[in-house]
């Protein structure tokens, strides 16, 4: 079976992180991709630092395996949470939707590897120099808080910026996206959406069943006005939101109107005043399976790929 510099780096089994995706990437989620051999990942959104400890402990009764918390550093807890993963001793913290530069040396010093998802070459070379373990480059392909770039422009970009390993996100559902992100020069996969149909994700069946029937235009990304921008699924809420952020609703109304959102698709299923996140390959999710049988079977369907035996190539 492939294996790469992440997993040496890490002690994993195969290269395949899960996306620490808010109010759904829980302590039993990430801890039954750890056992799978993979890098679980437990998000702590926008909840305070106890829910994080929380979580960790849950994973940690459950897996000996490595497991990692995901810091999003919009969060009004990102200082608190900071602490919690330090004191915690996680072995791996990976950060989204900003910069993590003044939490760096102290989560180093407590001997976790740092992972910072990057959305551009000038943060890749940052968090190279601010001494990261590896780097995830992540293309707008993504669900959730978008950059501007692909993943297809993005990883070779970034892979030529640094030394460290490069672990591609977004828009990677299967063993073709695998092999593809590999192609690129990086040497892991992060996926999200493709973990929302795991029997271990437990959210709301509304979500699951959106994501399990989801086709190629089904996304849409809103939140560019106030310079967020985040792809969900088109529903009816994505679309009033949409129309609100071009009429002239005030900021403080629109950020009302996506104030818990979130929590409401995914606990509630609420189609009307639920953001369902979601990347643009939910169309090749279509199954639910076991994390650890996903784990394997997207990295099943890579090798033969990879190691040239794709049926298409003559
Ligand atoms: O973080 C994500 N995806 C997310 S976070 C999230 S929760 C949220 N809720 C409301 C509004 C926004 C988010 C849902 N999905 N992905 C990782 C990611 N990080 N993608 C892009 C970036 C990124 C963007 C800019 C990383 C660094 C960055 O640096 C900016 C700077 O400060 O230089």
């Amino acid at each position: 079976m492939i294996r790469s510099a992440i997993c040496e780096l890490l002690g994993i089994q195969y290269p395949v992180f899960q996306g620490g995706m808010a109010w759904i990437a829980d302590g039993k989620l990430a801890a039954a991709v750890s056992n799978g051999g993979g890098l679980g990942i437990i998000a702590a959104g926008n909840a305070p630092g106890s829910y994080v400890r929380e979580q960790i402990r849950v994973a940690k009764a459950l897996t000996e395996k490595p497991i990692g918390v995901n810091i999003m550093l919009m969060s009004p807890f990102a200082d608190e949470v900071a602490q919690v993963v330090a004191q915690e001793r996680v072995p791996v913290v990976t950060t989204g939707a900003g910069n993590p530069s003044k939490y760096m040396a102290s989560w180093k010093e407590a001997g976790i590897h740092v992972i910072p998802v990057v959305a551009s070459v000038a943060m890749a070379k940052r968090m190279t120099r601010l001494g990261a373990s590896a780097l995830i480059a992540e293309g707008g392909e993504s669900g959730g808080h978008v950059g501007e770039l692909t993943t297809m422009v993005l990883v070779p970009q970034v892979c030529d910026a640094t030394d460290l390993p490069v672990i591609a996100a977004g828009g990677i559902a299967d063993g073709r996206g695998v092999a593809a992100a590999f192609m690129l020069g990086a040497c892991g996969v992060q996926m999200g959406t493709r973990f929302l149909s795991a029997l271990e994700c437990t959210i709301h069946p509304n979500y699951k069943e959106k994501i399990l029937k989801a086709t190629d235009l089904c996304t849409m990304v809103t939140g560019k006005r106030l310079g967020h921008p985040v792809r969900s699924l088109r529903t009816q809420f994505s679309r009033n939101y949409f129309k609100a952020e071009y009429s002239a609703m005030p900021d403080e109304e629109l950020e009302a109107l996506a104030g818990g959102a979130l929590r409401r698709a995914v606990q509630e299923g609420d189609n009307e005043c639920g953001c369902f996140l979601s990347g643009q390959i939910a169309a090749l999710v279509n199954k639910e399976q076991p994390a650890a049988q996903i784990v394997r079977e997207v990295m099943e369907e890579a090798e033969p790929i990879l190691k040239g035996a794709a049926a298409w190539v003559r």
